[in-house]
């Protein structure tokens, strides 16, 4: 896995993290400069870090002494919605007030053949692990949407998986489609890490747990669990539609979905935490902060 964090002087530093948590420092400005390194000697990313580890000693600090960055400065951040049933059946609850039978557009494009997927975030937005997730103020239904993030050149192939954060304001988006852009992107909607899982160590990434845990007051308020296993799409056909006609810059995350979905009267917190873990990747974990309003 691949980490960013701050070094002594105050630097982001590029580094390894192998599964027994040992930390590594890569001597490359960020993953995108290593991929390349990688190509130019014909090697894999994977094959050029495995040297580097066995070149040199792992860090004194622990991964938990570190201060963690985004594993990458993505350009632009792209989500892709209702690939799984669970977010289907919750985007119908939100659009008809609870009509569970009734069907709608998002019935429609969980079986259309193009998937839906929109803009979510650019890098200014996004923010890493241990960093606050703010809340709208103009809405009372917020919740996290933990996905597996894909992390993409700018040919549309795959570099690695992360995890993501697309937060969202259920009573936006219920009260119309045409607001999805507000009801997904504002001030620190996006989170994305702890790390990127390199492509090449992933034998199926269909086989990825997705947990969420949502704390409050010191308690755990929210827990549950998905798979990945569970999406109704492939993940090469949504990255296929991103590419589509489109300029994709190197270091593009596409999120692809949501599977966790809390109850309905639920809804986000200033001072709640958020932690969403995929066993592989890492813990995504952030704070939760009520916008600070413009005087
Ligand atoms: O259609 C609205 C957004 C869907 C989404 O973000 C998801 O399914 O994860
Ligand atoms: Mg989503």
């Amino acid at each position: 896995r691949i980490i960013r964090f701050l070094n002594g002087n105050g630097t982001p530093q590029l580094a390894a993290l192998t599964d027994e948590n040992q930390v590594f420092e890569l001597p490359y400005k960020d993953l995108l400069t290593m991929v390349e390194k990688a190509k130019q000697k014909n090697v894999t990313a994977l094959a050029l870090v495995q040297e580097f580890i066995q070149l040199s000693l792992p860090l004194e600090a622990e991964l938990k002494d570190l201060t963690l960055l985004v594993p990458i400065e993505a350009p632009e951040v792209w989500a892709a919605g209702v690939t799984y049933e669970k977010s289907r059946d919750e985007r119908n609850y939100e659009a008809t007030g609870g009509k569970l039978n009734a069907s709608t557009f998002y019935d429609k494009v969980y079986d259309a053949e193009r998937p839906e997927l929109f803009f979510k975030s650019s890098a200014a937005r996004t923010i890493g692990p241990d960093k606050e997730v703010y809340l709208r103020s103009d809405s009372n239904w917020q919740i996290p949407e933990p996905e597996l993030g894909m992390v993409l050149n700018r040919e549309g192939e795959v570099i690695g998986y992360t995890i993501g954060n697309d937060m969202s304001c259920r009573d936006i988006e219920g009260e119309n489609p045409l607001y999805l852009p507000q009801a997904k992107i504002w001030k620190n909607s996006c989170s994305i890490g702890p790390a990127i899982r390199l492509a090449e160590t992933v034998d199926d990434p269909y086989q990825f747990q997705i947990i969420c845990r949502i704390y409050r007051g010191g308690s755990k308020v929210f827990e549950d669990s998905a798979s990945t296993s569970q999406l109704k799409r492939e993940l090469g056909e949504l990255v296929s539609y991103l590419v589509r006609e489109n300029t994709v810059f190197d270091g593009t995350v596409l999120l692809t979905g949501t599977c966790i979905v809390p109850p309905h009267d639920f809804t986000l917190l200033d001072g709640d935490r958020i932690e969403i873990e995929i066993p592989g990747i890492g813990i995504l974990n952030n704070p939760v902060k009520s916008q600070v309003q413009q005087p």
